[in-house]
């Protein structure tokens, strides 16, 4: 069993399931310590991008980002995940196999500022860029419209440093606001009408892009007029 000290009460948003060392093949303790190292990580990528908003808005009079959302992953999600690769529940599969443990989503208000942040973080010497996806230049057949990166930032413990993996999604506000119901609508079973539902978002998310280049366009109008 957990030794209740281990209980993450620095990490509410973790819920520990009961059969924890049993899930993770005898690694509880390993388990909770790695997922004390993604917080870490989200950490410290989450204060990199507030500190280039602080900055931005000081120079620029400009906040590229909105808000910032973070999650680790639960630890049965994780389960899930290693079963669905066919890998062995064990903290070395996790840290070698799985890129989204630590999540961060970066709220825009405009799709340049997208980029803006995504430069200006990847650009920083300490972050590697593992992967990017485009699913805005390259929307998925259902409209889903994001930017996704994984990098990688160290963290520095008292007798160590470690890599760790972020993934870093960044999107706009209608962007968000469409995901946050499609998903909804992927993970509820026994949706009534689900096939139209699909192909009404799947409209909404067209009617969106247009709007958030519209908005933009509009935004460079008035910048420009300063
Ligand atoms: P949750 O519940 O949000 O954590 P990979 O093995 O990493 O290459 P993966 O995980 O499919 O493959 O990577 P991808 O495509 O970058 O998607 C990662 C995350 O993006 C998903 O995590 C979702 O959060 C989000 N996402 C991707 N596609 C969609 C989509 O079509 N609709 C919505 N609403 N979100 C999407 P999870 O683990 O699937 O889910």
């Amino acid at each position: 069993m957990l030794d209740s000290e281990l209980q993450t009460s620095y990490m509410p948003q973790v819920h520990l399931p009961e059969d924890m060392d049993k899930v993770f093949e005898h690694e509880a303790k390993e388990f909770v310590e790695m997922l004390m190292m993604y917080n870490c990580a989200i950490r410290e990528v989450q204060t990199k991008l507030q500190v280039l908003n602080d900055e931005l808005s000081l120079t620029r009079n400009r906040n590229p980002i909105q808000f910032i959302k973070n999650r680790i992953k639960q630890p049965e999600s994780i389960a899930t995940k290693l079963k669905k690769k066919g890998l062995p529940h064990t903290v070395k599969a996790v840290e070698e196999n799985l890129n989204d443990v630590a999540g961060i989503r970066v709220i825009c208000a405009f799709i340049d500022d997208i980029y803006q942040v995504a430069d200006m973080l990847t650009a920083q010497d300490d972050i590697e860029l593992i992967k990017t996806k485009d699913y805005i230049k390259n929307p998925k057949k259902n409209g889903y419209r994001s930017l996704h990166l994984i990098v990688e930032v160290p963290v520095f413990f008292s007798d160590c440093k470690k890599k760790v993996r972020v993934e870093v999604q960044i999107r706009t506000i209608a962007m968000d606001f469409w995901a946050s119901l499609e998903h909804q609508v992927k993970y509820k079973k026994n949706v009534r009408d689900a096939e139209n539902i699909v192909y009404e978002l799947r409209a909404c998310a067209d009617v969106i892009n247009r709007t958030d280049y519209h908005m933009q366009s509009i935004r460079d109008r008035i910048v420009e007029t300063d």
